[in-house]
């Protein structure tokens, strides 16, 4: 846990949230700012700043965020027409949160490229 952090508050329920899911490990809820009809976060508890800070060790704790989100997506509608799964990764990507999280973004078609 990172004492300043958002995401790490909202893990520990100091700032509310709407939760979708938590285990031991991850932790998933509705993104405020909603860019699709579909828009959720899957974080790792463990606080890990940007995905450029990955340890080897992190390489399993990711995996999990990525089986998780797939399972939401599915859970949510989305299995048939499919879903973006992006992280964002500093100011070029428009990191604002410096706590991994991976968006899932669907419910719409989606153009490319994303900019
Ligand atoms: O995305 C950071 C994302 O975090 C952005 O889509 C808004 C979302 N956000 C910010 N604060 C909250 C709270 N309190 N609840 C839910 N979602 C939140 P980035 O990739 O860093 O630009």
């Amino acid at each position: 846990m990172s004492e300043n952090c958002l995401f790490c508050k909202i893990i520990k329920g100091e700032i509310p949230s709407k939760k979708i899911y938590e285990d031991d490990d991850v932790f998933a809820f509705y993104d405020i700012a909603p860019q699709a009809p579909v828009h959720f976060l899957v974080v790792p508890k463990r606080h890990i700043a940007t995905i450029m800070d990955m340890k080897p060790e992190d390489c399993e704790l990711v995996g999990k965020m990525l089986y998780r989100a797939q399972l939401i997506a599915k859970d949510l509608g989305l299995e048939e027409g499919g879903a973006r799964f992006v992280f964002n990764c500093k100011a070029d990507a428009g990191q604002t949160v410096f706590h991994i999280h991976l968006h899932v973004v669907g419910g719409q078609e989606m153009g490319w490229p994303p900019f």
